[in-house]
């Protein structure tokens, strides 16, 4: 409703209604997109580069059209779309106590899942997806990799609970992952500190 308000005023630009239009976008997020490249000379921090911010869906559309499809990556390659004000990284104190709703999948998913499911995870955060919970999202990152890509949802606190499990059983149904598929969430703690190949869940979905 309030979108068709704004579109009505703008269509219409009486100054009396200005005020809520700048309300309206005023409140809308700002978010960042960042790009990491593998270069091994480099340490991980370093690899990592601000492409831009944007905070309307036309930007957004802008943005997206202009850069390379994730499954045009070279393997290595990362994007991370982030509320501004919060790094792509395990170290951010928004992240610090974090976790993320991982998305793994095959080699032959590169081809059918990868760019149709980056777009939706994009969509969730940009539409602020998950109602009352959107607070609690810091970001998205995608990892195109030679051994399976991987789509991540980032949150704040592994301790909301409440938070975590509404978070993850939307994401899961706007990927339109089968019931039977299990997703799992890990903290950044279990994930930076692993000693095998895989991570201990603390949630499912
Ligand atoms: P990765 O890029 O998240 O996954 O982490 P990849 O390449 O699939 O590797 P795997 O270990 O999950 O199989 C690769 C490495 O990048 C990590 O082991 C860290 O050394 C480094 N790294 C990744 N992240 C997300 C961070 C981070 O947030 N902070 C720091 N300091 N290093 C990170």
């Amino acid at each position: 409703k309030l979108k068709c308000c704004i579109q009505l005023i703008e269509q219409f630009p009486h100054p009396k209604w200005l005020p809520f239009k700048n309300i309206y976008h005023k409140n809308k997020k700002l978010w960042a997109l960042w790009f990491f490249k593998n270069d091994k000379s480099k340490t991980w921090q370093a690899n990592l580069r601000l492409i831009s911010k944007f905070h309307t869906v036309e930007d957004f559309w802008a943005l997206y059209n202009h850069i390379q499809l994730s499954s045009n990556l070279m393997s290595g390659c990362d994007y991370s779309l982030f509320k501004d004000g919060i790094e792509p990284m395990w170290e951010d104190e928004r992240n610090r106590r974090g976790g993320r709703w991982l998305i793994t999948l095959s080699k032959q998913q590169r081809k059918t899942d990868l760019d149709r499911f980056w777009l939706e995870t994009l969509l969730c955060l940009v539409g602020e997806g998950f109602d009352d919970y959107s607070d609690d999202v810091c970001g998205a990152v995608i990892n195109v990799r030679a051994k399976g890509d991987k789509i991540a949802i980032w949150t704040t606190d592994y301790e909301n609970r409440e938070a975590i499990t509404h978070i993850g059983r939307v994401y899961k149904e706007r990927l339109g992952v089968p019931p039977k598929v299990i997703i799992g969430y890990q903290s950044h703690a279990d994930t930076a500190t692993k000693s095998s190949s895989t991570t201990k869940n603390k949630f499912v979905a």
